[in-house]
């Protein structure tokens, strides 16, 4: 084998790692609470001094046969934790608090930086570096509460591939 083409290989070994991590199964986690199952909630890293940071459940999964809907979001990292979404207002895009998030029966809410929904914590107590973990308490309209521990993921890359796990709704 040449350098070249080991050095080539390195790289894609190295960009396939990448890639693979935030929905790898090493660092996949998830929950669940009555009919609904929560997979893989993270946050992104916030910049030095930060007060904000979004949040993300990669994929929220109602299996049950009743209309559910994530109503509200507390979390000690925070003095309020917001559900936002995301909308075009022209070529600009907006993000507004909504009072609830609807997951129907068989259906699936993702969650992702760039668009659709996530949780907006305001009022940081710190800034999020990669590797933290931030617990979050969802409050659901039927299956009640459950807490769930965010991990602390890098930005760019990261939630660029995030996005492209997005696709399968
Ligand atoms: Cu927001």
């Amino acid at each position: 084998m040449t350098t070249k083409t080991m050095r080539a290989k390195t790289l894609a070994m190295l960009l396939a790692s990448l890639l693979a991590l935030p929905g790898s199964p090493a660092d996949a986690h998830e929950a669940r609470v009555g009919a609904l199952k929560i997979e893989h909630p993270y946050a992104l890293a916030t910049p030095p001094g930060a007060t904000t940071g979004g949040a993300y459940l990669k994929d929220l999964f109602n299996e049950g046969k009743v209309a559910d809907a994530l109503v509200g979001a507390t979390s000690p990292a925070a003095e309020q934790v917001q559900l936002h979404a995301m909308t075009m207002d022209g070529d600009v895009m907006r993000m507004r608090a909504v009072a609830t998030i609807a997951v129907a029966p068989g259906r699936h809410v993702a969650m992702a930086p760039g668009g659709g929904y996530h949780l907006m914590f305001i009022g940081l107590k710190k800034p999020w570096a990669v590797g933290d973990e931030v617990p979050v308490t969802l409050q659901f309209e039927h299956a009640g509460r459950v807490d769930v521990m965010l991990h602390v993921e890098e930005r760019g890359a990261m939630s660029m591939a995030h996005q492209k796990g997005m696709t399968m709704q």
